[in-house]
């Protein structure tokens, strides 16, 4: 039996939901023990920073106690765990477009959770420049991805989906009334067949108390 690596976790997390994704599309969830981790901007977790200085989720534990994250760090390490088809696919160009896809589904997380944020800050100390920016990334980055709908429709299913199906999961989760898919037909085609994932439905986001 293969000894258990530990994920700082939590259910609301949108990186954590892409590394466990992950983990799932490759049969390795039950080698994983989750344990839930608190963590916010504004307020760092000293304990967790005594393995992650930057105090964020996901972190991961491996077995012999070596420490690892960021999110395209650990879904990388767990593509070589396996001797099936890889994720992050080996060759150019293929590679390359996977690993520009997961940079775009990682940034508009990003943008977002700067978003929430600040949008949850009162409304005297938000800085409605700052959210209108962050707005517009995330409107054209969603009106982009309609034009790639197709592509990504056609092509292997890699870290790129995964990471562009979190992101997209992100906004129906936090910024529902974006309403994406009224004006984004395809997209909103491909990203049916990738909610659809056993992997995906595993791993729905909870807002806990
Ligand atoms: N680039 C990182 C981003 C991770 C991240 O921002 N995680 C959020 C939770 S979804 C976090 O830990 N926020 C707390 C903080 O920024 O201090 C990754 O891909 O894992």
């Amino acid at each position: 039996m293969t000894a258990r690596m530990l994920l700082h976790w939590s259910p609301r997390s949108p990186f954590v939901r892409k590394v466990m994704i992950m983990a799932h599309e490759l049969g390795l969830a039950d080698q994983i023990e989750t344990v839930r981790t608190v963590v916010a901007a504004s307020q760092p977790n000293i304990e967790l920073m005594k393995q992650n200085p930057q105090s964020r989720l996901p972190t991961l534990v491996l077995a012999d106690g070596t420490v690892i994250y960021d999110s395209p760090v650990i879904c990388e390490y767990f593509d070589q765990l396996h001797n099936g088809e890889k994720l992050f696919p080996a060759s150019f160009p293929e590679r390359l477009v996977a690993l520009r896809r997961q940079s775009l589904g990682d940034g508009m997380l990003d943008t977002m959770l700067m978003w929430r944020g600040e949008a949850t800050r009162p409304p005297e100390q938000q800085s409605i420049k700052h959210m209108q920016a962050w707005r517009l990334k995330t409107k054209v980055s969603v009106d982009m991805l309609e034009e790639e709908a197709g592509a990504l429709a056609a092509s292997r299913f890699s870290i790129g989906h995964i990471a562009l199906g979190t992101a997209l999961g992100y906004i129906d989760f936090r910024f529902p009334e974006l309403a994406w898919r009224d004006r984004h037909p395809r997209l909103k085609a491909w990203h049916v067949g990738f909610a659809a994932r056993p992997s995906v439905r595993a791993n729905e986001p909870v807002d806990e108390p």
